[in-house]
């Protein structure tokens, strides 16, 4: 049974979902970044973590997700079949990962992106940051226009993995998600889903 390492509210809720839905047994364990629990299994102290029963251990979302997906295909997880529909899969893999979720540092560690330790030098980097994330969920609400998922093959691992960074902009974005209506109505579709409630009711029990 595999066995994903978790914190609440972090990117690794996509996973999390994803296990879900497949609807096999596995263990859910929360961790603390940097805990030495973690640093055991992830050398950056960072989720998600999945291990595999034999001690085989991946990191990085976009890599879970896309193994999730080919793990367990009667799940129809992985957005389609044929070469063009896994690159599509990699291509909006590769945008959360590197373009959203890169994109909220600024907002979530400003301090990591200024060496000017003052409010007004925090402040300027937060915005800065607002404005990166606004960008791609730009980009984000304009692909989601008259589309019920973001790849064509339906519901998949991609949808699972916009879910926490749409939150986090809900929470984070001075006016949440006003703008984009097409990314506010996938969040409720997903807000929705049993499978997405019982993972939400399980982290918020801790
Ligand atoms: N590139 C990694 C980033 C993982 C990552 O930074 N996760 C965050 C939570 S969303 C984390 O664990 N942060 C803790 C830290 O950086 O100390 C991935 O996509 O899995």
């Amino acid at each position: 049974m595999p066995t994903l390492y978790y914190a609440v509210g972090a990117c690794s809720l996509a996973p999390h979902i994803v296990l879900e839905w497949i609807g096999e047994p596995y263990d859910a364990v929360r961790v603390q970044y940097g805990s030495a629990e973690l640093l055991a299994v992830n050398p950056a102290g960072a989720v998600p973590t999945l291990r595999e029963d034999d001690g085989w251990l991946l990191t990085q979302a976009g890599a879970i997700l896309d193994y999730l997906a080919h793990k367990h295909p009667e799940a129809g997880l992985a957005g389609g079949e044929g070469i063009r529909a896994a690159a599509e899969a990699h291509r909006w893999s590769a945008f959360f990962t590197s373009d959203v979720h890169a994109a909220f540092w600024p907002v979530f560690m400003p301090f990591r992106y200024t060496t000017d330790q003052s409010d007004g030098a925090r402040r300027a980097v937060v915005e800065a940051g607002h404005k990166l994330v606004a960008k791609q969920f730009g980009i984000l609400d304009r692909h989601l226009e008259g589309r019920e998922h973001i790849l064509d093959g339906g519901r998949s691992v991609i949808d699972a993995y916009s879910f926490p960074m749409i939150r986090w902009a809900m929470k984070l974005l001075p006016g949440g998600l006003d703008g984009f209506a097409n990314v506010r109505a996938l969040h409720d579709r997903l807000a929705a889903d049993p499978g997405v409630q019982t993972v939400l009711a399980r982290e918020a029990g801790g």
